[in-house]
């Protein structure tokens, strides 16, 4: 078999910059730094720089990303690893411009953090003591030096604190600064970092494609249940170091296939056809189970386990009397795309872990999504990432890591790319959570925004298709050509390089007008996208993740430590006037941070419950943003430290599959039963007009049926056929079956003006095992009740709801709150009196003058 020494742990890390490298500089010290990881990590984590999330200190540490840095570390061999055999180094991703020496080997030059390394060690390694070095340029030099060499500028975005000319280099965009991150220029290992030997070769890939088999006809591709007979291809690439017979293995399922096979030195091409019987589909979560089956393949002496999905995944983009149609097909079936965008978890590396990755997407799959979208100012995520949303269910739109920016096309950056494509699609092709591969996120879009492009669009356009379409489209049709391709996001769909921005008929759309144009949340109505892929609005962090960056003397919106952690130049002063354009002042700082999360909840909930509405001529939403990397005020529905913002609960319930809709358009007030499943729904919804003392108005009881994956219209009146007065007066939906029971409500004019009154709320805590219940009543209708635990850290079962008092439901409400899985190892003292203690109610009446 082949023997692997596992290189990650414990190496060490020193400046390497040759002008500045010396004795006296306290950088030029070793230090111990943990593979994978990053040097910013290292550095923080020996207290030689401070942490960079804290306070204003991302200014103080801007200096570290001028420095080249020498990662080295030793290693022994034992003879029976290097005797007779060949080895090579694997490194997964190395950030960025490096160079790699084993003893004294001449150095080994690569500059994409995306593309796997392989070299051939064989000829540098000795039996006992080894050592490898490995240089990491600093890249915003390198970004520096190849912006010299251009003969035209080629723009990107500018954050407030960036790190310039990040498009030359590939590397996560984001690292540079973003609207919502902090610069930090790490340079770093991670992923997987080893020696191997064998005396054969190496496996270089497994890739499979998996088709269901033609004989079966469409009716019973359609009837998911049939489609249990599928062709499975396994394509094999295989480097051997000489020519000779091997031994290659193949089992999936119940099939097994064994055969000796010939390999010239260099890499071999395998590829098996097996056809597997018995198949149970791979579902989006909501939409059926996650089946999946374990592939092996052996080849000389390597072997690979991976699990693979068999499902069908169209992109319908088909022109219809609107435009062009954006549809996800799985497995024949239709399904409403239900999710958020994906950013990198953590600007500093070290810092992402498996826990938090799987954290965060349970908290996804608890939101009843069943896409994210990987964003391509990010990175590819590591396999466990893939791995999870296989076994979650769900999607993934793929961007490819290129955004807001014009990129080059010259031949050195184009080779450089298509290494890193075909290295990123044949490692995660067989994903079957993968939807989709797209270019670029809005690079199309940015042809339009730079004085440059305007002025030129010729030259630019060039680049564009060289990149887009002439290499990366290209390496995808070659190695995925089972998989939908999308040019961009946004984009009009496949061919069609129209500018697409504000056109909501066609493919998918970045809807922005109400975050950065300031229009009202009613303009959300405006639009029918047939999927939008962003749109958000933002929020500040709840106080306990705001106290982790600020002290209590920061704690203003306009202090420079709350404007710093705001990395969108307009961002608070939106916040604010929204605030003011809806609601009665805040009383308090603490008040301004929960109406944030208010609003934000607001516009999402006004977006996301009219565009299910529209359903089939918009099939998905995908919102800005699920998560942060660092702790900020931003579009996120989780803060960094993985509290959800009220964001997060209110996507729990406007993405459930019944869900009711409720909104005034035109005038109109209308309700809308949802219903994304694949059964019929019947059951008894009911009307309400109700006003703000707890009086029942009217009510109005039906029995109504939700046929599947549909919006039914249920209600539908003009506001001035309403004889309440509308500032006293708010409708409450609510519809029952069986089997579910879900709820709605909406006022009939602006927050600010409706006369809500400050509600009394009264609560119990009692402790069930590891749960705690949590029952409320309250004397007046109480809305945005929002139950905020501090820096406990667990999640309730329901928040940011409306409170009805008992004698208007018959029920008080209970909501579990259960601690996240380490919370609960580190808490046990925690007793339902401590929580209640430490537990605050808001609610937006609470800027109200209390009455009566
Ligand atoms: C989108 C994204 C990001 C950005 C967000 C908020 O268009 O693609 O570039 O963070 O807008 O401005």
């Amino acid at each position: 078999m082949t023997k692997k020494i596992d290189l990650s742990g414990t190496w060490n890390l020193r400046e390497a910059t040759s002008h500045k490298a010396g004795r006296k500089n306290i950088f030029f010290r070793k230090i111990p730094i943990v593979i994978p990881g990053d040097n910013y990590s290292a550095l923080i984590n020996q207290g030689i720089i401070p942490d960079p999330y804290t306070g204003m200190n991302e200014l103080k540490i801007q200096n570290i990303a001028e420095k080249d840095w020498l990662f080295s570390r030793k290693f022994t061999l034992p003879k029976d690893f290097i005797n007779d055999k060949f080895i090579y180094l694997n490194a997964d991703s190395i950030d960025t411009c490096c160079e790699i020496r084993i003893n004294d080997s001449q150095p080994f030059k690569h500059c994409n953090m995306f593309s796997r390394i392989r070299i051939d060690i064989t000829d540098y390694i000795k039996v006992g003591e080894n050592r490898i070095d490995i240089l990491i340029r600093s890249a915003q030099k390198e970004a520096e030096k190849l912006n010299k060499k251009l003969s035209y500028s080629l723009p990107h975005t500018i954050y407030p604190v960036q790190s310039m000319h990040r498009n030359l280099i590939r590397k996560a965009q984001c690292h540079g600064g973003w609207d919502w991150g902090p610069c930090i220029m790490v340079s770093g290992i991670y992923g997987d970092i080893y020696l191997a030997s064998s005396s054969t070769g190496r496996i270089e890939y497994v890739t499979t494609e998996t088709s269901p088999l033609s004989s079966h006809s469409k009716i019973e591709i359609k009837n998911k249940l049939s489609m249990n007979k599928w062709v499975v291809t396994v394509k094999v690439e295989y480097f051997s170091y000489r020519e000779i017979d091997i031994d290659l293995f193949i089992q999936l399922a119940h099939t097994e296939i064994t055969k000796k096979v010939h390999v010239n030195s260099g890499v071999n091409v395998f590829t098996e056809k097996l056809l597997i019987d018995d198949i149970k589909l791979w579902w989006p979560s909501g939409c059926g189970e996650q089946n999946l089956y374990e592939l092996t393949v052996k080849a000389g002496t390597e072997n690979i386990t991976k699990e693979i999905g068999f499902r069908t995944i169209e992109v319908i983009a088909e022109d219809d009397e609107i435009g062009r149609s954006m549809i996800f097909r799985v497995n024949g079936r239709d399904i409403f795309i239900k999710g958020t965008n994906w950013i990198p978890m953590d600007a500093l590396p070290l810092r992402e872990t498996k826990e938090h990755y799987e954290q965060l997407l349970r908290d996804v799959v608890a939101a009843n999504m069943n896409m994210v979208r990987v964003w391509g100012g990010g990175k590819y995520e590591s396999d466990y990432f893939y791995e999870l949303c296989d076994r979650f269910g769900l999607l993934i739109w793929q961007d490819f890591m290129f955004s807001c920016a014009l990129y080059p096309s010259d031949k050195v950056f184009l080779k450089n790319v298509e290494e890193e494509i075909k290295h990123q699609v044949k490692r995660l092709k067989d994903h079957p959570s993968i939807a989709l591969w797209c270019g670029n996120n809005e690079a199309l879009g940015a042809l339009k925004w730079f004085k440059e492009s305007i002025k030129n669009r010729d030259r630019y356009i060039v680049d564009y298709d060289r990149l887009y379409e002439g290499v990366i489209a290209r390496a995808v049709a070659e190695n995925d050509p089972l998989r939908t391709w999308w040019s961009s996001s946004p984009s009009g769909g496949p061919q069609d390089y129209s500018d697409s921005w504000l056109n909501d008929s066609i493919g998918d759309m970045h809807y922005w007008s109400v975050w950065h144009e300031g229009k009202p949340f009613e303009s959300y109505y405006d639009v029918t996208p047939r999927f939008c892929s962003e749109f958000g609005f933002q929020s500040f962090p709840s106080l306990s993740t705001v106290l982790s960056y600020a002290d209590r003397g920061d704690l203003n919106l306009t202090s420079p430590v709350m404007e710093h952690h705001q990395k969108n130049n307009r961002g608070n002063s939106i916040i604010i006037s929204t605030v003011s354009r809806y609601f009665r002042f805040p009383k308090s700082f603490e008040q301004f941070l929960y109406l944030s999360q208010v609003q934000q909840v607001m516009a999402m909930k006004m977006a996301v419950e009219y565009w299910r509405s529209r359903r089939p001529v918009c099939m998905g939403t995908l919102y800005w943003q699920l998560n942060d990397n660092w702790p900020v005020a931003s579009w996120s529905s989780i803060e960094y430290s993985g509290k959800w913002k009220l964001l997060h609960y209110a996507a729990k319930k406007f993405y459930e599959p019944f869900h009711l809709s409720i909104f005034v358009k035109d005038e109109f007030l209308q309700v809308w039963g949802l219903n994304d499943t694949d059964k019929e729904l019947s059951g008894k919804f009911k009307l309400e007009f109700i006003d703000f003392n707890g009086s029942l108005l009217f009510e109005n009881e039906v029995q109504a049926v939700l046929p599947p994956d549909t919006s039914t219209l249920l209600w539908k009146k003009t506001n001035s056929a309403i004889t309440f007065p509308l500032d006293n007066t708010f409708v409450y939906v609510h519809f029952k079956s069986k089997t579910i029971e879900t709820d709605n409500d909406i006022f009939l004019t602006l927050p600010k003006t409706c006369r809500i009154q400050k509600p009394k709320i009264n609560i119990n805590i009692s402790k069930e095992d590891k749960l705690f219940k949590i029952t409320l009543d309250t004397d007046k209708p109480a809305f945005f009740v929002s139950l905020d635990p501090g820096e406990i850290n667990g999640t309730f079962s329901d928040n940011c709801f409306t409170l009805l008092p008992e004698k208007l439901t018959g029920q008080k409400k209970i909501i579990d709150f259960s601690l996240r899985e380490h919370e609960l190892k580190n808490s046990k003292g925690l007793t339902k009196t401590s929580l209640l203690k430490r537990l605050k109610v808001f609610t937006i009446g609470d800027n109200y003058i209390s009455v009566g």
